[in-house]
């Protein structure tokens, strides 16, 4: 009925004026106010206390940044390969989650730009591999998954899975592609399977591989190093490795690898499926 509409709304707005006088408006706005400002504000605090993730990924990205201001400055050369710049340079965003808390990562990135940045070392030539190209490029880089999509879809059990140590030798290797190495097993490994990684200098003659090396590990998780007195070769130096590892797997990778998403997960299984083939 129009009647009944037109009489009742003007009651209720009566109503309302009445019950609410201007100064009681005036607080609830300002309650309104203090809550969302509060609120905003308790948020603001528990991102920064709790969920650094956002100024870590700035600050390596600064970091980033100057690496790649440096290196563009030492390797003019880089030019000539198109590829090199942006791509290779981005570095994993998710990377450097098993290195420890914030301080102690910003000391990693800060170590390696000086080690990478300082080390004095033979022409490319002498290694038959493009170490400018390595050294521009970031040890924590994206790389694609390139595992199949059958494989990508098996869900493996880590928790009924042994650890692995695993035995890295290295004779004279490029300090970044060494670098690469460690830190893709690192990023790429599930911590729970991943007891130790044991390098064995076989008796290296390259000063980037003595003392600045051996303060780099330091700052490492899970990374020990051995040194042979004198050369031993390949196979020795595995074996010496494998006798110090603790795990009841041990595994084995050349210096100059670098792992994918999911790459331990499946030769565990196996093994523990098939001990003896
Ligand atoms: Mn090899």
């Amino acid at each position: 009925m129009p009647g009944l509409n037109s009489s009742s709304h003007p009651r209720i707005s009566r109503t309302r004026t009445r019950t609410c006088s201007p100064r009681l408006l005036r607080c609830r706005g300002l309650r309104w106010f203090h809550c969302i400002t509060g609120l905003a504000v308790i948020f603001v605090t528990t991102t920064l206390l709790f969920n650094n993730s956002i100024s870590i990924e700035d600050h390596m990205e600064s970091i980033r940044q100057i690496e790649i201001k440096a290196k563009e400055v030492m390797y003019q050369p880089m030019a000539q390969y198109g590829v090199g710049g942006e791509v290779l340079l981005k570095g994993n965003r998710r990377a450097l989650a098993a290195f420890g808390t914030l301080p102690q990562r910003i000391r990693i990135q800060e170590l390696q730009r000086e080690i990478l940045t300082n080390q004095k070392r033979p022409p490319d030539s002498s290694y038959n591999i493009n170490v400018s190209l390595s050294d521009a490029t970031s040890v924590d880089r994206e790389i694609e998954d390139t595992r199949p999509a059958v494989c990508k879809s098996i869900q493996y059990d880590t928790s009924q899975m042994s650890p692995v140590s695993i035995v890295i030798p290295f004779y004279n290797e490029a300090l970044s592609m060494l670098l690469r190495t460690i830190h893709s097993i690192l990023n790429r490994t599930p911590s729970e399977l991943l007891k130790e990684i044991i390098l064995v200098d076989d008796c290296s003659t390259f000063e980037y591989l003595r003392e600045p090396l051996d303060r780099y590990i330091e700052l490492l998780p899970k990374v020990k190093l051995m040194r042979n007195k004198v050369r031993e070769g390949l196979i020795r130096s595995r074996l010496m490795g494998e006798e110090s590892a603790s795990a009841p797997l041990v595994i084995f990778l050349d210096a100059h690898t670098e792992v994918n998403q999911g790459w331990l997960e499946p030769i565990v299984d196996h093994l523990q499926k098939h001990p003896n083939r």
